[in-house]
C-alpha cells in the first residue's frame, strides 16, 4: 500500500470549497511579472476613491472585458477605465491560462474570468473585512494570485462576526474559492516592511472573477 498515493502536499484545502494551491504560480512567473509590467503601463495603477471619499489603501487596475471600479457613486464593474475613457487592457494570455487551470486544479470546471483586478499594496496598506458581492453569478469561482511582499489574510464566515482563520501568503501563491466559501468575508492585515527580489517592497494580487 501506498502510503502518499493520496497526499498532495501544495494542495490544501482551508475550508470546505477553498483551496491554497501553494507556489502555483512560480512555474509562469516570469511570463506574469513581464504581462504585469505591460498592463499597468497601458493602465496604471490608482488609488480609488470609496463612497466615503477615502482614498482606499491599496493602488488599483484591472485588465478584461470588465474592471472593478469604486468612486463616490459606489463600488461596480465597468468596461471602461475611468480615467481615459478606453476599455481594459486585454487578459494576458498567462493569467488567463493561470486563472483556469488553478480553478480547476480545485475541481471547478468551466471557470470563465472576465475581469481580473489588480490591488498594489505598499508596506502598511491593508483591506478591510468584506464580501466580494458586485458579480452576478456566486456560483462561478474567484481565483487569487499573490506575488511579492507576504501577506496575513484573513478568512471568515457568512457573518461579519464571525471569528477569522489567519493564513500567510507569499510570492507565487494562488487561492481558489467557490461554492460554500463564495461569499465569506475576508481581509488583508496591514503589511509588514518587506522586499521582494523583483518586485520591491510591494505586494501584487491577482483576483479573477467572471464579473458579467
Ligand atoms: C474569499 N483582495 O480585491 S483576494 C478583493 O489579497 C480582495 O488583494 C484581497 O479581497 C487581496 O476583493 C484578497 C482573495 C479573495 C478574493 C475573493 C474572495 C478571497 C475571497 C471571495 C470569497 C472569499
Ligand atoms: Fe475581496
Amino acid at each position: 500500500m501506498d502510503l502518499f498515493a493520496n497526499i498532495q502536499p501544495n494542495k490544501l484545502e482551508i475550508v470546505k470549497d477553498a483551496y491554497l494551491l501553494k507556489s502555483y504560480a512560480l512555474a509562469n512567473e516570469q511570463s506574469l511579472l513581464m504581462d504585469l509590467a505591460e498592463l499597468v503601463s497601458q493602465a496604471p495603477l490608482r488609488f480609488m476613491m470609496t463612497k466615503m471619499g477615502f482614498a482606499m489603501s491599496a493602488a488599483m487596475t484591472n485588465c478584461g472585458a470588465l474592471g472593478w471600479v469604486s468612486d463616490r457613486q459606489g463600488y461596480r464593474y465597468d468596461m471602461k477605465d475611468p480615467a481615459n475613457n478606453k476599455p481594459w487592457p486585454l487578459m494576458p494570455v498567462s493569467f488567463q491560462q493561470l486563472a483556469v487551470l488553478a480553478a480547476a486544479e480545485a475541481g471547478f470546471d468551466n471557470f470563465q474570468p472576465d475581469a481580473c483586478l489588480i490591488n498594489q499594496y505598499q508596506v502598511g496598506a491593508s483591506m478591510g473585512l468584506h464580501q466580494d458581492k458586485n458579480e452576478l453569478d456566486f456560483n462561478q469561482p474567484i481565483v487569487s494570485v499573490s506575488l511579492g511582499i507576504p501577506a496575513v489574510f484573513k478568512f471568515g464566515g457568512l457573518a461579519r462576526t464571525d471569528k477569522t482563520l489567519r493564513i500567510p501568503l507569499v510570492h507565487g501563491d494562488v487561492i481558489v474559492w467557490g461554492g460554500e466559501s463564495r461569499l465569506n468575508f475576508h481581509a488583508i492585515a496591514p503589511l509588514k516592511m518587506n522586499t521582494h527580489p523583483i518586485l520591491g517592497a510591494y505586494r501584487y494580487n491577482l483576483t479573477f472573477r467572471k464579473a458579467g
